[in-house]
């Protein structure tokens, strides 16, 4: 059962809904906020010309530069007597992103995390350690109180602290996990390392998001770990993790909000809104926040909708899995190329582990890729054994083993995503873990 009737209503109810809180929130920044009345005033649109859900696209879009040039307090539609809460996501550059609640919208962050955690299956009875770190990052915080709305008890570990996450897993029966989906393979990591029994971990679910990943991957997470493993995505701009999530029932896309965040996908070049089902970049509104709404932000995602009523009864639009971000796309000799292609091929070999840094150069005028990835332990130790039989012959089909898979790969991310790439295989454990959002990619080009 969902958490909310309003995950399940006709298309048509959720339209009025959609429609009259698109009205409010208009009214709302255009009164409060004068960055946006200087936008609306620009594109000749008053909040009284927005009649329904439809008008949308005549408003103006909101770019991340808006809210860094608007920094810290600039974009909010609360004096500061009501914020109660203020997060910041740090940028790679400069000034970090704020965000601000006041208690409706603590209130309703709760409530959609609520719903993603029934989404995952998540109860009363559960124990969810929650492994997003705490702080002026959205994940803890909004994970803790989603979990604790629906019952669970909850574990505020936050992120790190890899061993004490596993004697917690171990000795407080921890039956869901929250963490970004590379600290979960990093746990597993090391459970194997200090010859932990999975018998004596009683997880079933992981709350997996907050970086891009791949449904190679996820196979991995749940292969390994022996749990579900769903994918929740959210950004702080709209309000943290809590924006969509997938059910366990069909883990078939992820479950949007859409009664309180209205998504559009857009053509990232010229802005049009393309129709359900077309990729694009996500665009959302966030018609219930109080503090800080943001109109038709532009989020940089990739993905698609997908307006099908799901067999799980919610008939919330689903989005695809994220592709990336459009200013993660690496372009290389003009192939655009997202980190989450390279992961989906290197994972088809199963003599490689799930973990792997992508590193461009420019040699000249060319751009040159090169994946760097583990071989798998299973694979190391199959070689090491043959290597120590000192057998001069076994030494050299090892060598030949380790050149064909390096072949194999590199063939495969020319077939599958068109490009030469260079492959260098590591041995296990030599790329560095990540205990929050991991880096994928290292971009040596001139700027
Ligand atoms: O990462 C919020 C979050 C916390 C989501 C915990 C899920 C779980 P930011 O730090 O502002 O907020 O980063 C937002 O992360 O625009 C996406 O590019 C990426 N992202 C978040 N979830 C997913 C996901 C949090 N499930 C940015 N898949 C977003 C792919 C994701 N990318």
């Amino acid at each position: 059962m969902p958490w909310n009737a309003e995950e399940s209503l006709s298309r048509q109810e959720l339209s009025k809904l959609q429609s009259e809180r698109l009205q409010k929130v208009c009214e709302r920044v255009y009164a409060r906020v004068p960055f946006y009345k200087k936008k609306f005033d620009e594109k000749n649109v008053k909040p009284a010309d927005i009649k329904n859900i439809q008008d949308i696209t005549k408003l103006p879009f909101t770019k991340k530069a808006d809210l860094r040039d608007n920094y810290p307090y600039g974009l909010f539609a609360e004096p500061l007597e009501d914020i109660v809460r203020i997060h910041a996501s740090s940028g790679t550059t400069g000034k970090p992103t704020v965000v601000a609640y006041n208690r409706n919208d603590i209130n309703l962050w709760a409530d959609v995390m609520a719903r993603t955690f029934t989404c995952a299956g998540v109860t009363n009875k559960d124990v969810v350690q929650n492994a997003y770190g705490y702080g002026l990052f959205t994940g803890g915080l909004g994970a803790h109180y989603g979990a604790e709305r629906v019952g669970a008890s909850v574990i505020p570990i936050s992120g790190g602290n890899t061993q004490k996450q596993i004697l917690l897993l171990q000795d407080f029966g921890s039956t869901a996990i929250c963490s970004t989906p590379s600290f979960a393979l990093y746990i597993y990591d090391v459970i194997c390392e200090m010859k932990v029994n999975l018998d004596t971990i009683k997880l079933k679910v992981g709350l997996f998001g907050a970086e891009p990943w791949t449904e190679e991957m996820r196979r991995e997470v749940q292969e390994r770990l022996r749990i579900k493993a769903i994918d929740i995505y959210g950004l702080s701009e709209i309000i943290g993790p809590g924006v969509s999530s997938e059910c366990i029932e069909a883990q078939d896309g992820l479950h949007l909000n859409e009664d309180h965040f209205y998504p559009e996908i857009i053509n990232p070049e010229t802005g049009e809104q393309l129709p359900y089902g077309q990729e694009g970049e996500l665009v959302i509104t966030s018609m219930s926040r109080e503090a800080m709404p943001l109109i038709r932000y532009r989020t940089g995602d990739i993905t698609s909708l997908n307006p099908e009523k799901c067999k799980c009864g919610r008939t919330l639009v689903r989005m695809r899995r994220v592709r990336g971000r459009a200013d993660d796309m690496l372009i290389i000799r003009g192939v655009n190329v997202f980190p989450s292609q390279v992961e989906s091929v290197l994972l088809r070999s199963e003599e490689v582990a799930p973990h792997y840094i992508i590193e461009v150069n420019r040699r000249g005028r060319m751009d040159e890729m090169n994946v760097n990835v583990e071989v798998s332990p299973k694979f190391m130790d199959e070689m090491a054994t043959k290597v120590l039989s000192t057998d001069l012959k076994a030494f050299a089909q090892e060598e030949e083993a380790l050149i064909r898979l390096k072949q194999e790969i590199q063939k495969n991310v020319k077939d599958i995503i068109g490009v030469n790439t260079e492959v260098t295989l590591r041995p296990p454990n030599s790329i560095q873990r990540s205990e929050g959002k991991a880096k994928r990619v290292i971009d040596n080009r001139p700027k």
